[in-house]
């Protein structure tokens, strides 16, 4: 694992919290994730059947926009490819927005990314991580329980939905909850691609 400081950030040995809105409380029943946007037929996936798809175990950095960094948290999940093979994307489809809940609304809080580098096995949708103990915990409400997406390092963590609902699929970029404010659409903490 590589160990890189991106510009402007300092390393920190805790995982921060933050977040907007109310920390959202899962219940079994209703949650569920849905792949929709430019697809031939939308899926909707019970948690049962999300948490049956094959699982990945990854050891990835993170990088907070305001400026701590989290090396080598090594998570369990579900990679992004593997939720790729349940829909048959459009032609041109070349970005994903990520979406999750905020304050109570399923699809309140979303981030957009490309979808090119997130074919690999630090682009997952995480349910559990190994504490400074190398102890499996689950993923704390607070840091999105039942299920939050995890980008690879080289998109700010807030690309990284917690509470996660589904992915919508993109033949044109389109601004999430942050990049609405002015944040960067491309997000490359190694580029210090912050605000635009
Ligand atoms: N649903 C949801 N996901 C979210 C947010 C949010 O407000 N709502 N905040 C984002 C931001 S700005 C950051 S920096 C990271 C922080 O993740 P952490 O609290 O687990 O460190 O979560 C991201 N995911
Ligand atoms: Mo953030």
């Amino acid at each position: 694992m590589t160990k890189i400081l991106p510009p402007g950030q300092f390393e920190t040995e805790k995982w921060p919290i933050l977040h907007k809105g109310d920390v959202y409380s899962f219940n079994r029943t209703y949650w569920t994730f849905l792949l929709f946007g430019e697809v031939e037929e939308e899926v909707t996936l019970s948690y049962d059947q999300f948490m049956e798809l094959p699982k990945s175990v990854s050891t990835i950095n993170m990088h907070c926009v305001t400026t701590w960094s989290k090396f080598g948290t090594t998570f369990e999940g579900i990679a992004l490819s593997e939720l790729l093979k349940l829909v048959k994307l459009k032609d041109d489809v070349k970005y994903v927005k990520i979406y999750g809940y905020y304050n109570g609304d399923r699809f309140g809080y979303s981030a957009n990314l490309p979808l090119e580098p997130l074919m690999g096995d630090d682009s997952l949708f995480v349910f559990r991580w190994k504490d400074a103990k190398n102890d499996w915990q689950n993923i704390d409400p607070k840091h999105g329980y039942p299920v939050r997406y995890i980008p690879p390092e080289t998109f700010y963590l807030w690309k990284g939905s917690k509470w996660v609902s589904g992915i919508k699929f993109m033949k044109e970029d389109e601004e999430g909850f942050w990049e609405e404010f002015g944040y960067s659409m491309a997000a490359n903490p190694f580029k210090e691609e912050r605000f635009r």
